[in-house]
């Protein structure tokens, strides 16, 4: 028998690190088996520890929209690399990925830079909080803002996996100005407002959730929530660590300001393909929202990694690729035509299935109907999942090992990738 390094490695790894793994749905808990430990990755695909080659649709869960090493992006972080790690004092690069971001997110006029989308969303929230001198925020189940304290209530992701309403060691206290509405549930968040309206700081939501899968929000919900917080005062957070620079150029913003005139969230928290791969995130605003940070205002945010020279020299040749003309287009037509051959695969088979997706962003369900919300999420046919996972794992497919988890196309991925992708879905739907 060949020697499993995957195992090999998982079984060193579970010795010295908790599960294994430092992040936990990398740790195939929902799906069973063992984790693929990756030894390189290039374009479209990456290449385990037993040297198989896998088509990669996770991507580093969402940064890589332009693949695994892109030349322009390699030659960028190497010629920043050379110049120096991290500094602790501001560089030219910080002020040019800004320019760049504010460009293309009209609602941005000034940002600050983070390393993680955790990060952002905590202090987009702070300064949500400073801002408007109120304490409540309104977050929506399924829905995953990173692992702050404050946010780790009725979240998605991980969190879905593992059946945790929320997480050990967050004191009843920190979440008492959290209140958790049903995602899509119109009744429920004007009857919210009716009631706290006065006292909310924010509204948080992803505009299309990733971490329920993939859920978008309804166009009349969306604009419900924009006239409420404009009503009550409350600011609109759009989490944006995923959608944005990945569904469109503008992110889900623009998405709903196509269909809802003039619309636009307060603040938005970026990450991942803001970062093409490298730690960074960011929150923006307007100017006098994000006034109130530190050192201007009294809203304190602070980081020795923040605005990282290496990690912002990939950011921007990341958001320099993707801003080339038709790059969303060709993106977008790409995912949509691996969804509807899933979907037409799954026909075929008789399995019931649901796909959308939006840019470079998907998901789908064994489900016959898309959910709208985290109960219907949660009503998907999670053992039938695990056997699709691994029959696509078998056949070089990679994608979450999660059901609770969106997936990703980059424009590395061929007609060929897809092509092969819905032939291997087509054998396994066929077994199902
Ligand atoms: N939070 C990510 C899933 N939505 C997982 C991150 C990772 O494991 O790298």
């Amino acid at each position: 028998m060949p020697t499993d390094k995957n195992l090999e490695l998982f079984e060193r790894a579970r010795a010295l690190i908790p599960g294994g793994v430092n992040s936990p749905v990398r740790a195939f808990r929902a799906v069973g088996g063992t984790p693929r430990f990756v030894q390189r990755a290039q374009g479209a695909y990456f290449w385990d520890a037993n040297g198989a080659r896998h088509i990669d649709y996770i991507g580093s869960w969402g940064p890589m929209i332009l693949g695994h090493g892109h030349p322009r992006v390699l030659e960028a972080v190497q010629a920043a690399a050379l110049d120096g790690f991290s500094f602790g004092a501001p560089t030219e690069r910080e002020v040019e990925l800004a320019e760049e971001i504010v460009r293309h997110l009209p609602s941005v006029e000034m940002v600050r830079l983070v390393s993680s989308g955790t990060e952002a969303a905590m202090s987009a929230i702070r300064l949500a909080r400073g801002a408007t001198g109120r304490s409540m925020i309104i977050k929506f189940e399924g829905c995953y803002h990173g692992h702050a304290d404050a946010l780790l209530v009725k979240a998605g992701s991980g969190l879905a996996t593992f059946g945790h309403p929320t997480s050990a060691g967050v004191p009843p206290e920190v979440v008492q100005h959290t209140l958790v509405l049903e995602y899509n549930n119109l009744a429920q968040l004007d009857e919210a407002f009716a009631r706290h309206g006065a006292a909310v700081a924010c509204l948080i939501i992803e505009p299309i959730a990733g971490n329920m899968n993939f859920v978008r929000a309804s166009r009349e919900f969306m604009q419900r929530c924009r006239e409420l917080c404009t009503q009550h005062g409350a600011l609109l957070v759009f989490d944006e660590v995923m959608t944005g620079f990945r569904v469109a150029l503008g992110g889900a913003q623009a998405v709903y300001a196509k269909q809802i005139p003039g619309f636009a969230p307060d603040i938005t928290v970026l990450g991942k393909v803001i970062g093409g791969g490298m730690p960074l995130a960011a929150f923006g605003g307007p100017r006098a929202i994000m006034e109130q940070l530190a050192p201007l205002g009294p809203v304190y945010q602070a980081g020795t990694l923040s605005g990282n020279p290496v990690a912002t020299a990939c950011g921007l040749a990341t958001l320099r690729e993707i801003a080339q003309p038709g790059f969303y287009e060709a993106l977008a037509a790409r995912t949509r035509g691996l969804v509807d051959g899933l979907a037409a695969a799954a026909r075929d088979a008789g399995v019931p299935f649901a796909g959308d997706c939006e840019g470079g962003m998907f998901g789908f369900f064994l489900l016959p109907q898309l959910p709208h919300n985290y109960p219907q999420v949660m009503q998907s046919d999670a053992p039938k999942f695990g056997r699709l996972f691994h029959g696509l794992l078998d056949r070089g497919v990679y994608i979450a090992p999660a059901l609770y988890e969106a997936g990703f196309v980059s424009s590395a991925h061929s007609d060929e990738d897809i092509a092969q992708t819905v032939q291997a879905a087509r054998e396994v739907f066929a077994s199902l």
